[in-house]
């Protein structure tokens, strides 16, 4: 079908992915808890670069190179790793001007499946209107991929998909034309006065309270506390402002 507009569609897991990004070269990939709102907040708050990786195994390669390394699996900081997943440990300024390799359940997972496309971005409810702002500036097909849970659907991802959709239309510059992103954009109606109660009984909510990581999910659930936007180079996410600066120059 052809469209006169570009699009903005919502994908809700990794491994329906090879069934939407025909067509989308530019890709957002959100993992509202924890792992792209730990990383939005490094990049706001001076971290170089952020390696995503997929095992364990590779982080660890790393750590024994030298390199600040951060694994997490399950919601826990993995043994022998100095550091997990949340964000306010990205806050500390020792951490400022460093690149950290990063492994987490699913965000990151979800960053290397959509790596061969020509652009990634990283999308929180914390950027969401600097995300918003930069992707009707784009003028190409958006395609929002959510990390969802162990390739499950998760409620989250979508409300913060549903965000940005909602958004990016409200600009009339793009169209959606997936039942995903209808979806997406009618719960996160649903669910935007009051985000946090919610989601009082999603799965991993539940999950992130038994470890006590209430304030994690506080922090990650704001909106617009943050205004950078990550994006993929050469396989570091690094801050687009900085990509941008250097190709005007
Ligand atoms: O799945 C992930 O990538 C993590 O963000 C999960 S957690 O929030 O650390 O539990």
């Amino acid at each position: 079908m052809e469209f006169t507009k570009p699009r903005i569609e919502a994908c809700f897991s990794p491994r329906e992915f090879h069934q939407y990004e025909e067509g989308f070269e530019l890709i957002v990939v959100i993992d509202v808890l924890r792992a792209t709102s730990a990383i939005c907040t490094a990049i706001e708050h001076g971290v170089k670069g952020i390696i995503p990786v997929d095992s364990v195994e590779e982080a660890r390669d790393y750590l024994k190179k030298g390199y600040i390394a951060a694994a997490e699996r399950e919601g826990k900081i993995v043994e022998g790793f100095p550091i997990g997943n949340s964000p306010f440990t990205y806050m500390n300024p020792e951490f400022k001007g460093e690149t950290i390799v990063l492994t987490t359940t699913n965000g990151t997972k979800a960053i290397k499946i959509a790596q061969h496309k020509e652009t990634v971005v990283i999308g929180a409810l914390n950027n969401l209107d600097s995300l918003t702002e930069w992707l009707i500036d784009q003028n190409r097909n958006v395609l929002i991929l959510a990390s969802g849970w162990k390739d499950k659907f998760n409620l989250e991802d979508t409300i913060c998909a549903g965000a940005i959709i909602d958004g990016v239309l409200k600009s009339g510059k793009f169209i959606s034309d997936e039942d995903s992103s209808v979806a997406a954009k009618f719960i996160y109606k649903s669910a935007k006065e009051n985000i946090f109660a919610y989601l009082k009984a999603s799965s991993h909510r539940r999950r992130l309270r038994r470890l006590n990581l209430n304030a994690d999910v506080k922090y990650c659930l704001t909106p617009n506390n943050l205004t950078a936007i990550p994006i993929l180079k050469d396989g570091i996410l690094v801050a687009l402002k900085h990509v941008e600066k250097a190709v005007e120059s």
